[in-house]
C-alpha cells in the first residue's frame, strides 16, 4: 500500500517514523529541498517518550517535485490555513487517493476538499498523542495518546484500504480506533481546545496554569457554554459540563506542556485561532447564537499576531 505523510511538522515526521517500518512504500512530503535534504541524509530522530533515541531512515520527497504520482492512502498533517493549497496540488496526481486523513486542529477541515476527491475518501482523525519537532527531522514524542479516525461521509469508497491501515497500525501496538462519529470526536477536541489554547496564549503560561486561577477557570466554561451551543445548533449534542471537565482534564495531565498556539506565540508564528474559536463564533453568527467570550478571545490572539516579527 502506498502512503504519503504530507507535511513535515511535529506529527508528520512522528507518523512517518512509524509507518515507515510497516508500509516500506511510505513516504513523506515536505515543504522546502532544504528539510528534503535534511531528512535523506540523516533520516528521522525519534526521541521516544522514555527518552530512548533512534534514527528512522524514511523517503522524502519535496511537494514541488510531486507531480503525476499516485497514493493510496495520504495522512495530511499541515496547519488549517494551507489546507486550500493542498486540496489544489491534488489535481497533479494522477489519480486522486482511496483514503485522505486530515490531522487539523479546529473545526472546518474538510471544506477545501469537497470539490477535489470523489466522494467516501475524505476521513478525520483526532489525536491526543502529543509530539514536539526538534529540528527539521528530530521529532520528539512527548506523550502516548490514542487516535480516532472516521468518515466525513457515510460511506466509505474503498473501506478495503481503511481496514489494512488499521490492521497494521494496531497490530504494531499503536493506539488507534476506527470512529464513526468523528464529527463528534472533532468538537470534543475543538471544545478543550477552545478553553486552553487562546487563554495559554495570552497569559503565556502552561496548561496546568490555568487551574490556579479561578479567573481563568471562570472563563473556561464561559467559553465551553458559548461553543456547546453552537455544536448543539450543529446536531451535536454534548454537555457543557463534561467538556469543561475534561478540559480541566487536559490541563492536569498535560500541566506542564505549552499549547500549540503558546509555541506559535512564542516563536511569532500565526496561530490557529481562527479555526478553533474564530470558527466556533462564524457558526455561531450563522445559527444566531451570541459568543462574546470566544469573539473576544479571537480579537486579542489576533492583535498578538499583529506584535509578531513577519520575517519570522
Ligand atoms: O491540543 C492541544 C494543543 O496544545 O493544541 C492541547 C490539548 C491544549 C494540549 O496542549
Amino acid at each position: 500500500m502506498r502512503i504519503a505523510v504530507w507535511g513535515g511538522g511535529s506529527l508528520g515526521l512522528l507518523w512517518t517514523a512509524r509507518l515507515t517500518p510497516l508500509f516500506p512504500e511510505a513516504v513523506l512530503l515536505v515543504r522546502t529541498e532544504k528539510q528534503r535534504d535534511w531528512i535523506r541524509e540523516r533520516g528521522i530522530l525519534l526521541t521516544r517518550p522514555s527518552g530512548e533515541k533512534e534514527r528512522i531512515p524514511a523517503a522524502v520527497r519535496w511537494i514541488g517535485e510531486v507531480v503525476n504520482e499516485s497514493f493510496d492512502c495520504l495522512f495530511i498533517m499541515v496547519k488549517q490555513r494551507d489546507l486550500r493549497e493542498v486540496a489544489e496540488s491534488l489535481t497533479a496526481f494522477s489519480r486522486p487517493p482511496s483514503l485522505v486523513l486530515l490531522w487539523q486542529n479546529g473545526l472546518g477541515q474538510d471544506g477545501p476538499f469537497g470539490s477535489v476527491l470523489p466522494p467516501g475518501v475524505l476521513c478525520g482523525a483526532v489525536t491526543t498523542e502529543g509530539a514536539l519537532r526538534e529540528g527539521p527531522g528530530e521529532v520528539r514524542h512527548t506523550g502516548e495518546g490514542t487516535t480516532w479516525i472516521g468518515p466525513f461521509s457515510e460511506e466509505l469508497a474503498h473501506p478495503g484500504i481503511a481496514a489494512k491501515l488499521m490492521g497494521k497500525l494496531k497490530d504494531a501496538g499503536i493506539s488507534i480506533e476506527w470512529e464513526n462519529r468523528i464529527v463528534r470526536r472533532i468538537w470534543e477536541k475543538v471544545m478543550v481546545n477552545c478553553a486552553i489554547n487562546p487563554l495559554t496564549a495570552l497569559l503565556r503560561i502552561p496548561n496546568g496554569g490555568l487551574l490556579h486561577s479561578d479567573d481563568a477557570r471562570f472563563l473556561m466554561k464561559s467559553i465551553v457554554e458559548e461553543a456547546v451551543s453552537v455544536a448543539r445548533a450543529e446536531g451535536i449534542a454534548l454537555e457543557a459540563e463534561d467538556m469543561l471537565k475534561r478540559a480541566e482534564e487536559v490541563c492536569r495531565k498535560t500541566a506542564v506542556n505549552r499549547s500549540s498556539m503558546l509555541q506559535d506565540v512564542e516563536r511569532g508564528r500565526l496561530t490557529e485561532i481562527d479555526w478553533i474559536n474564530g470558527e466556533v463564533v462564524r457558526r455561531g453568527a450563522r445559527a444566531g447564537i451570541e459568543t462574546p467570550v470566544n469573539q473576544t478571545l479571537v480579537r486579542l490572539i489576533h492583535l498578538l499576531e499583529m506584535r509578531r516579527d513577519p520575517d519570522e
